[in-house]
């Protein structure tokens, strides 16, 4: 076995491009290479954790900042380099300009990206598997990070649904607030159309375009919503102004007697087309590769939404779990046979509450997702749920209000220079009551990144992003 692995490893540094699919094939049957995929809705927090855990893999010799990634704790971790990534076609994740921008002075957080990107980390370790200790002791594992928009797992259902049934359920949806108000101008214009009339372009762009304005508008941080169909509407990635993304879902379908050459014969062409060439491409492509998957979820901004949003988020994420169903039964498993064995959920930006309260955001998210969990579980995909902080922007501070001591955080909010000390309130463990979802209840505060220009020696400051790594990755070295 170690001439066997030696004379692959030799035979690497003289491949040609061609045979850069076989040497895949070969790192990934020994074990050598894992995708890990990241997703999470827009502004939840994928760029920042990419960043963050690049940056905490690269600085990993220096420093004590993983104690609970064993690898690295333990002392078997040999370096960490970027390398060029194994798929030509996926845009690269931008870690320099994240990181710059990061530890930039002032310190920002990166851009906003939107569609799919992808790096590549090789990371060097000491093997404790006695066998291939003796056979090479210093082994190489290669991680593909893919990060990719929640906003597109939330199109796996339309695979099922016909566009009547789609049309049916989100009209069901338009008929409680706040999407109610917010689907008016789109309903109304709907209500003005004969769609059985032959198609007209102008009003096809027109209805598709209120109804992706509708969309937009859930989606903005006053309202929260979170289960918006068709993902690409709001996340269009490279399909920016594609024809494939005009159409939009129709009120009181007749069953029969509408022409070939109808614009709602045209609606449903590109639904079904929007079905086959977006959703299924994107599972078939990208998501029947991937070996590990973490989802990220703010569930703080939820919080500050209001009881709608929260809803909201929870049958998203829930729809997003059923479409990791494993096992015969499970739909992406079915249609693509998926390889995902762990799968992790966790509430992002943790550092927006005091220490304390971590347990209860970490124990509010397991609640939101149990009964889901459970079925996932069974089957045979090993899930967790973890609260964590990619970047960690405040410090646990004191105050005394009215004699007491009350624990605060301080940190420097995102629209000020001052750093400010704050109780930002006490997460629920159970999901409180409609009623009890008051005003101002949740006042959960962004924060500016804390300056870093001077954490060369060492990872980023966090909380718990080992925990994750530990569960994501730990097993694999
Ligand atoms: N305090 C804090 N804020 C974060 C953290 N991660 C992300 N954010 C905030 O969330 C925003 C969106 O993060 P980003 O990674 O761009 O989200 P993406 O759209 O999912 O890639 C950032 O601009 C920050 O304001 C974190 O660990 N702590
Ligand atoms: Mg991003």
């Amino acid at each position: 076995m170690a001439s066997h692995v030696n004379i692959i490893n030799k035979w690497f540094s003289h491949l040609s491009p061609t045979s850069q699919q076989l040497e895949e094939r070969i790192n990934r049957s020994l074990d050598r290479q894992v995708k890990l995929a990241v997703t999470g809705l827009s502004r939840s927090g994928k760029t920042v954790f990419i960043t963050s855990l690049v940056h905490q893999l690269l600085h990993g010799l220096e420093g004590t900042h993983l104690p609970f990634f064993q690898m690295v704790n333990s002392g078997r971790l040999r370096g960490t380099k970027i390398m060029p990534q194994p798929d030509m076609h996926i845009p690269s994740f931008r870690y320099d300009r994240a990181i710059e921008q990061l530890c930039g002075e002032p310190p920002t957080w990166p851009a906003p990206t939107s569609g799919i990107s992808e790096i590549r980390l090789a990371i060097r370790y000491l093997s404790h598997n006695l066998l291939l200790k003796h056979i090479s002791p210093i082994n190489t594992l290669y991680i593909d990070i893919i990060d990719y928009p929640g906003e597109w797992l939330l199109d796996l259902p339309l695979l099922e649904l016909t566009y009547e049934q789609w049309s049916e359920q989100i009209a069901a949806t338009c008929q409680t607030e706040p999407r109610l108000s917010l689907s008016a101008a789109w309903r109304s214009y709907l209500n003005e159309i004969d769609a059985t009339e032959p198609v007209n372009e102008a009003i096809l762009r027109q209805a598709s375009m209120l109804y992706t304005e509708f969309l937009h508008q859930c989606k903005t941080p006053q309202y929260g919503l979170s289960l918006l169909q068709p993902g690409r509407f709001t996340m269009p990635g490279d399909l920016k102004g594609a024809p494939l993304l005009e159409f939009s879902p129709w009120f009181k379908i007749p069953q029969t007697g509408y022409a070939e050459n109808s614009l709602l014969a045209e609606m449903k062409r590109r639904y079904e087309s929007y079905k086959e060439h977006v959703v299924r491409k994107f599972y078939h492509e990208h998501f029947s590769s991937f070996d590990r998957q973490i989802v990220l979820v703010d569930v703080l901004r939820t919080f500050n939404a209001g009881y709608a949003a929260f809803i909201d988020m929870r049958d998203a994420i829930n729809m997003v779990l059923n479409s990791f169903q494993y096992g015969k039964s499970g739909l992406l498993n079915k249609l693509f046979g998926l390889k995902i064995d762990k799968l992790l959920f966790a509430a992002t930006k943790a550092d927006h509450v005091t220490p304390n309260q971590l347990p209860h955001l970490e124990r509010f998210l397991h609640n939101m997702l149990a009964t889901s969990h459970n079925n996932v579980h069974f089957e045979g995909v090993q899930t967790e749920t973890l609260a964590l902080s990619a970047v960690k922007c405040t410090q646990a501070a004191y105050a005394t209000f009215q004699g007491q001591k009350i624990s605060c955080i301080k940190g420097v909010p995102v629209d000020s220079d001052k750093p400010v000390a704050l109780f930002p309130g006490e997460v629920p463990i159970e999901v409180p009551m409609p009623a009890e979802w008051t005003e101002g209840r949740f006042n959960f505060v962004d924060f500016k990144p804390p300056r870093l220009a001077n954490v060369h020696g060492t990872g980023l400051p966090h909380i718990r992003l080992d925990r994750a790594l530990e569960f994501l990755l730990g097993d694999k070295f």
